[in-house]
């Protein structure tokens, strides 16, 4: 079995994870917007008599890499020396997508050509000459459809024979690729520059051509790798010395010259390739355009979209998920009739079925979400979203781009979330960006919003109610964006450039496996670190048991079990910090213990309630988690407000903050930062909600 390494090059959503999904059969993340893989991801095909080890990168519209994630990609190409570079291609946009394959071909990668999307091209009534974009560009070829996976396996034929080529030939083709030619003024300066690399050793695993033509281009990463050689003065000398003398030459400045020739190149190979065909289809995405970019109903459009998202979800959702609580409810009771009373029967029906049950309830809720969002992303208008909101987001220090981050977390996690910052060019924004994206209301701070909305909101005002937290989730991340852009982080940011993808319907099999991708990550949190954690929260309110007294009610003498209990006391030691915010002790144990995933503040709750719960005589059922919440006097709907608004803003789980910490550098300042000012923010904001509520008697 021999062994090949391929990478899956190209532009931002041109389709390379959807290529990446069907050559390995393995479901990595696909959205119709720029920049949604981040990482290098690989996976494993065996074809033949290869295994082929496969490459999904981040996109890139250059090998100049701006933005973290395009580094990712630029490194692997050039570090990594992949066997072959698979540089996928929007079909739809060739001209633009050729660009880069001018790099690839510099820095002198085994490349081919994964025309894609060759079904949108057509629906716009074109289509590629195969035989004629191969002798030009002299590579091969191969159109797919990476979202119908056809294609594919003449792809991966195409990648081995391709290699054996390059094996047999060392790297010689039937044709010599294409690349750019730069006109004999440049070209004189790039082979002085060359003769001047070649001599040096500690720059031999690097192309040579490709660093003089960067050099020229006025690169900082070529320059800096230049750094490393011994004569690196003198070749950035004569680098200074070749760009004075095109700049003069052509009166222009030589990157602007470099890419003109380079798009020049692109131009006159997509001018001969595109054939007209007969039968044109409408495109409609000019139009749908003219009104959800426009600046009077931008704003309106996008505020209706995530309206419906809302009523979809919780419309459809409620029928679900009653019948999910219903079923935990008879589930518990079930359990405790059929088991002894013991502590066994406690740690089953208090703790696991009561907390993990309340967190499971709400899943319907969750996958419902999952879907509405997946279409929202598949279908195109997410980005569009993110170019009506950059007005706003400029005017508090955000980027237009800042806002995917943030729709990310509201639509699974803050840890994507967080990692999707990596496609901002600017380090300030990003770091402004990864600060406010954990205050959207994740996936597992849903049901939090869930629990309390249905306890104290009649069915028809929930879906406004929802949409107003999320609407606010969105204010406090701007305004703490404000905040951060004029104390630690000053600066105006970076302006907006970001492609706009055609819209498409997105097919009913992709929102599903996205919805069960996501909704699987849910199940497996509850089955595992929910369940863990809901063992050690049941057990420290359990022990240590203080003995019956005959004097107290059963019901009394649950809550003296409870106060006395390890995290009683420790509840009780933090009441006074948090009673002015309308809370007692063991909520605030249930948001400390959420500090670990926050679905635990639900199942935390629910053991709390279960605990305190006292079997009744005719053995009625057992009321869900949202039901007792409603029923307790201890609760009103300003005291569930001031605790959702403190959910919002307070730290991040553990895994964000991990993910929070490695990507701002692994600098402890920011991570401090993160952890007081949130905890201090959403203090002061319950306080202001709580107390101002209370004078004013409003949902007391
Ligand atoms: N119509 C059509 N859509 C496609 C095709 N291939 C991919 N798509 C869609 O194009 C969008 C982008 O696909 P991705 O695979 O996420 O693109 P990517 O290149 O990995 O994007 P980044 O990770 O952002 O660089 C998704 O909505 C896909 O479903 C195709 O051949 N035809
Ligand atoms: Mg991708």
């Amino acid at each position: 079995m021999k062994k090949i390494t391929v990478a899956l090059a190209g532009n931002p959503n041109c389709g390379k994870s959807t290529i990446f999904n069907a050559l390995t059969g393995s479901n990595q993340h696909v959205g119709n917007y720029p920049g949604v893989t981040v990482e290098k991801k690989s996976g494993k095909k065996i074809h033949k008599d290869y295994d082929i080890t496969i490459v999904d990168l981040p996109g890139t519209y250059s090998l100049s890499a701006y933005s973290d994630d395009e580094v990712v990609a630029r490194d692997f190409i050039i570090k990594d020396k992949p066997d072959i570079v698979v540089h996928v291609v929007d079909a739809s946009n060739l001209e633009r997508n050729l660009y880069l394959f001018t790099q690839i071909r510099e820095i002198d990668a085994p490349v081919l050509i994964a025309l894609n999307m060759v079904d949108i091209l057509e629906s716009k009534g074109q289509k590629i000459d195969i035989d004629e974009i191969e002798r030009m560009l002299g590579v091969s070829v191969i159109s797919v459809v990476g979202n119908k996976a056809k294609g594919i396996d003449n792809l991966l034929n195409r990648i081995i024979e391709d290699y054996e080529r390059h094996k047999s030939e060392k790297g010689v083709i039937d044709h010599k690729p294409a690349s750019v030619d730069y006109g004999d003024d440049i070209k004189n300066e790039i082979v002085i520059l060359e003769s001047l690399i070649e001599k040096e050793s500690a720059l031999s695993n690097l192309p040579k051509s490709w660093l003089a033509v960067k050099l020229l281009d006025n690169d900082a990463l070529a320059a800096k790798n230049i750094e490393k050689s011994e004569n690196a003065d003198k070749i950035l000398k004569q680098a200074e010395k070749s760009r004075a003398h095109i700049q003069e030459h052509f009166n222009e400045t030589p990157e602007s010259k470099i890419a003109e020739y380079r798009y020049g190149f692109t131009n006159a190979v997509a001018k001969s390739v595109i054939k007209e065909l007969k039968n044109k289809k409408k495109d409609w995405t000019p139009l749908i355009d003219k009104f959800a970019l426009s600046r009077a109903l931008g704003i309106p459009i996008f505020a209706a979209v995530m309206l419906l998202i809302f009523s979809f979800t919780f419309t459809l959702s409620t029928p679900v998920v009653k019948l999910f609580e219903t079923f935990f409810a008879w589930f518990g009771d079930f359990a405790s009739s059929v088991l002894p009373e013991s502590p066994i029967q406690s740690l089953l029906v208090d703790g696991i079925i009561g907390g993990v049950g309340g967190v499971l309830s709400f899943f319907p809720l969750v996958l419902f979400m999952f879907f509405a969002i997946a279409f929202f992303e598949d279908s195109g208008y997410m980005a569009r979203a993110a170019f009506v909101m950059d007005k706003i987001m400029s005017r508090f220090g955000l980027h237009g781009k800042s806002f995917l981050p943030m729709m990310i977390s509201t639509n699974g996690c803050a840890v994507p979330g967080i990692m999707a910052t990596r496609t901002l060019d600017s380090k300030r924004d990003r770091l402004i960006t990864m600060f406010v994206a954990p205050f959207m209301i994740c996936g597992a701070k849903l049901p939090i919003f869930a629990l309390f909305i249905g306890a104290f909101f009649a069915q028809n005002q929930r879906t406004a109610v929802m949409f107003l937290m999320y609407v606010l989730s969105i204010i406090i991340a701007l305004s703490a964006a404000k905040f951060l852009s004029k104390t630690v982080l000053k600066g105006e940011p970076a302006h907006f450039v970001m492609e706009l993808p055609p819209y498409h319907i997105p097919t009913l099999k992709g929102l599903l496996l996205k919805m069960w991708e996501r909704g699987w990550i849910y199940i497996k949190k509850a089955g595992t670190i929910i369940v863990l954690l809901t063992i050690i929260i049941w057990a420290g309110f359990k022990y240590p048991q203080t003995p019956i007294n005959p004097d107290l009610s059963e019901e009394e003498n649950a809550v003296v079990q409870m106060e006395n209990s390890v995290l009683g006391r420790l509840g009780q030691v933090l009441a006074p910090i948090v009673k002015p915010i309308g809370m007692d002790g063991n909520r605030s144990i249930a948001l400390i213990a959420g500090l670990a995933a926050k679905e635990v503040v639900v199942s935390t709750l629910g053991t709390i309630y279960s605990l305190g719960e006292v079997d009744t005589e005719n053995d009625e059922s057992t009321a869900p988690l949202r039901e007792k919440i409603a029923a307790d006097s201890g609760w009103s709907p300003l005291k569930a407000l001031a605790f959702l608004i403190f959910c919002m803003i307070y730290p991040p789980c553990i895994a964000a903050l991990a993910v929070f910490f490695k990507e701002t550098g692994s600098k402890v300042k920011w991570l401090v930062l993160m952890f007081m000012g949130n905890t201090a923010f959403a203090w002061l904001a319950a306080f202001l909600i709580f107390q101002v509520g209370t004078f004013l008697k409003l949902g007391v």
